[in-house]
């Protein structure tokens, strides 16, 4: 039996942030999954590295952390990556996101005074080397979405995979 471990978590949760996840689609239901992807996360890539996605279709990623690093899996737009690369270079200066672990008791202190990072966003995982986790996304938007790891350096490494719609 392996240890499901997920880690969702954010950082700055804010209204525009709310806005924008609406457009690149929602939480899926269990019920209404159509395929299951597996995915492997490598240092520092993603296997398989492109997606292609059906409107309105509800996937399950599974996604496994093979590498030596912690990374993210994050469905977003690019704009959004971008945006949310900063939050992370903070986690790394507050020593709660380390190379190859995440501090969650850090983690959990910093929500607790801090209401808007314990947010939890149902696009992201976070995990550590050897762990695993799933997203259920339901691609009900058309906007142009990339998957992502925003690990400070990670994105620039070229730790991004292509999500196209036909
Ligand atoms: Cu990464």
């Amino acid at each position: 039996m392996f240890k499901i471990l997920l880690i969702i978590f954010s950082l700055l949760f804010n209204s525009a942030y709310a806005a924008s996840m609406k457009m690149i689609g929602e939480k899926g239901k269990q019920n209404e999954v159509t395929r299951e992807i597996v995915v492997k996360m490598y240092d520092n890539y993603y296997e398989p590295d492109s997606f292609k996605v059906n409107k309105n279709e509800t996937i399950k990623f599974i996604v496994e952390n093979m590498g030596e690093l912690v990374h993210e899996y994050n469905i977003a737009t690019k704009e959004m990556h971008i945006k949310h690369q900063p939050e992370m270079q903070k986690m790394v200066e507050m020593e709660i996101l380390l190379a190859d672990t995440i501090d969650k008791e850090k983690m959990k202190e910093m929500a607790k005074k801090d209401h808007a990072m314990a947010h939890k966003h149902a696009n992201s995982l976070l995990l550590e080397p050897k762990e695993k986790g799933e997203i259920i996304w339901k691609f009900s938007s058309s906007a142009k979405l990339e998957i992502a790891c925003n690990v400070p350096g990670h994105y620039e490494a070229g730790m991004v995979a292509k999500i196209t719609q036909d």
